[in-house]
């Protein structure tokens, strides 16, 4: 039997947005401390891994300001056989709203341009939406203008997209057997 080629994810966003601590999460690291010693990804990494006997080949993309316009400038490399990208947003880092926002609208907008009939599934991860966040209303009002910004730009283009909230952190979840 053939190998069949690794499925292909990009993980994509701002420095410090939890890109790193979620792949380490796909990869099986369980202990919870180990996320408290991550240093900034330096450029990108690619680590390779298998789910339910699917070898997957995730890019963890650093974003770092030099980084990112790397990224942008040379986007059809990265995007070269790509499946699936995922851009992470750090929803308790409100300050930085605008700039996430900015590189992901860049993102999508090079995607499209650079997908060449691919079939690209996009995610994007509101992140460290912590089981114990504390949230107000200002933070609300944030979280959800935020989401709507991203609504906005997906819904523009035609890519078939889901955003979902995620925190590295969960310590109780539960899920149906089959
Ligand atoms: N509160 C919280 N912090 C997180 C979560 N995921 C990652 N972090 C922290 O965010 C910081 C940056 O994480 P890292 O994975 O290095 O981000 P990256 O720069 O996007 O790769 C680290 O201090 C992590 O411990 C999360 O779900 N919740
Ligand atoms: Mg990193």
């Amino acid at each position: 039997m053939t190998k069949s080629t690794p499925k292909k994810i990009l993980f994509i966003g701002l420095d410090n947005a939890g890109k790193t601590s979620i792949v380490k999460c796909l990869s099986g690291t369980k202990k919870l401390t180990s996320f408290c010693e991550i240093k900034p990804t330096k450029g990108n990494k690619i680590i390779s891994i298998n789910i339910s006997d699917t070898d997957f080949s995730i890019w963890d993309l650093g974003g770092q300001e030099a980084f990112r316009k790397e990224y942008l400038s040379d986007f059809d490399d990265y995007m070269y056989g790509c499946n699936k990208l995922i851009f992470v947003f750090d929803i308790q880092d409100t300050k930085r709203y605008e700039l996430a926002l900015q590189y992901f609208e860049k993102i999508i907008d090079l995607t499209e341009a650079e997908k060449n009939g691919n079939n690209i599934e996009l995610s994007v991860f509101l992140h460290k939406f912590d089981p114990d966040l504390i949230k107000n209303d200002a933070l609300d009002k944030k979280i959800n203008s935020l989401k709507d910004k991203v609504k906005e730009k997906l819904d523009s283009t035609d890519f078939f997209y889901q955003i979902f909230n995620t925190s590295v952190y969960v310590i109780f979840s539960k899920r149906i057997t089959e």
